[in-house]
């Protein structure tokens, strides 16, 4: 079902070999106007669009959108209680990594007297999106909030689509994960309406306006942070989950083959590519991948992601040839299956796993790491959620005299260079008796 690619000899320019594993790409255009729309109406009409909405995509009419408190007690109180220790350990975890990574201020003294700090600043509020459709995933409630709260964001709000199967309400374990961060301002509002809902807030709600926006979702989703990019922030668009797995011939391909099938388990768009310059190894996993993704629960989809053209084995000729393919790739995981793994030559991607024992599915809930990751080739650009998502640095200039007066005639000079002697006048004017 996964389909092999004999790039051996052949030197690819970065497009050709792009084509060669193409990326499922969404049908952007329309989903933008749509999106576009359902963005407008609930900045125009708040409340009555957000209702209007629910029962158009998620079949549901008079709920609750903001969640009252007991709802958040109720799920917290039903919800299993592995689950809720599971919760509790993976927040523990990544509160703890994103914690540390936090950048520090800095001050540069650029002479005596001349001081430039940067400091990060939290982001005021934040709304953050956990989509409820095929996907209902509470550890991405974890992943959101938590670097949010370390950043020192005053207030997070959440929103996930309201559930017919549960009258109306946003998913349990969602309620229950939101209630064990300690966040109680949750809205039972979904799609492209909820982001707007967020950029523009809705009076009637009383739900104010937020500085940024993040957290994945569906096409449409994706498409209304870009219709209220500019108003607000956005994280990187999500789109379907990819992992990449670079493989040497020691590699175990029964383990390649399991973490393959787990990120095509996803989405039918998902991708799952194994770049490696064995032969046998190659043929091992095509062997192994077969009757595994058979006995899946999600079988179907699995192997509808497996054997679109978004995944395959790609043969190349040396472990060179493949970092170049992963660089150019830049996916959102990869997999570092190799004697010699040398993660710092893998400059492109969401994030590294290095060795036989970190699988994607560590990343996705238990290692410490965030599992918002850019998609799609953003790796090249962007990176995954992180506290460094909600802060923002700001630049602090602090001159004395003396320091002032040590570039006084360079100011002047450049202020003179642009046609803008006030500049250059303003700075005179301090030394002036
Ligand atoms: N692998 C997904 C995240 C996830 N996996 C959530 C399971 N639950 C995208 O990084
Ligand atoms: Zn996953």
């Amino acid at each position: 079902m996964l389909r092999t690619i004999d790039l051996r000899g052949r030197t690819l320019s970065l497009p050709q070999l792009l084509a060669a594993v193409p990326r499922a790409t969404a049908a952007r255009e329309e989903a933008l106007a749509t999106a576009a729309q359902l963005v407008a109406d609930v900045a125009a009409h708040g409340e009555s669009a957000l209702r209007d909405q629910a029962d158009r995509f998620d079949g549901v009419t008079g709920h609750d959108i903001r969640v009252p408190g007991a709802h958040l007690d109720e799920a917290l109180a039903s919800v299993d209680p592995a689950v809720r220790e599971a919760l509790e350990a993976a927040i523990e975890r990544v509160r703890a990594a994103s914690a540390a990574q936090v950048p520090p201020p800095v001050v540069t003294e650029l002479g005596p007297g001349a001081r430039v700090h940067q400091r990060w600043q939290p982001v005021r509020r934040v709304g953050l999106y956990v989509p409820g459709g095929k996907a209902v995933y509470p550890s991405s409630v974890v992943m959101n909030v938590v670097p949010a709260q370390v950043a020192g964001v005053a207030q997070v709000a959440l929103a996930s689509p309201p559930q017919k199967a549960h009258a109306g309400r946003v998913h349990p374990v969602i309620l229950a994960a939101a209630r064990l961060l300690g966040v109680d301002e949750v809205y039972a509002m979904g799609g492209a309406g909820a982001i707007g809902a967020f950029a523009h807030g809705v009076a009637g709600l009383g739900l104010d306006p937020v500085d940024v926006v993040t957290g994945p979702g569906n096409n449409f989703v994706a498409s209304a942070k870009r219709a209220v990019a500019g108003l607000v922030g956005t994280d990187a668009e999500a789109g379907a989950t990819e992992i990449l797995v670079v493989a040497d011939s020691a590699a175990d391909p029964r383990l390649i083959a399991v973490d393959l099938i787990s990120q095509a388990e996803h989405d039918e768009q998902a991708s799952a590519v194994l770049v490696t310059d064995s032969e046998a190894l190659a043929a091992a996993v095509t062997v192994e991948i077969g009757p595994r993704a058979a006995r899946t629960r999600h079988a179907e989809r699995v192997a509808a992601a497996l054997s679109g053209p978004q995944s395959a084995i790609v043969l190349v000729d040396d472990l060179a040839a493949a970092t170049a393919f992963s660089n150019a790739y830049a996916p959102e995981h990869l997999e570092l299956h190799l004697a010699d793994p040398r993660p710092e030559d893998f400059v492109h991607a969401g994030a590294v796993f290095v060795g036989p024992d970190s699988p994607v599915s560590l990343g996705d809930y238990l290692a410490g790491s965030n599992h918002v990751l850019p998609t799609g080739g953003q790796a090249r650009y962007s990176a995954g959620l992180s506290a460094a998502t909600f802060l923002r640095p700001q630049q602090v200039i602090e001159y004395d005299h003396a320091a002032l007066a040590s570039v006084r005639d360079a100011i002047v000079a450049l202020a003179e260079a642009e046609q803008l002697p006030a500049h250059g006048e303003a700075v005179v004017a301090r030394f002036e008796a």
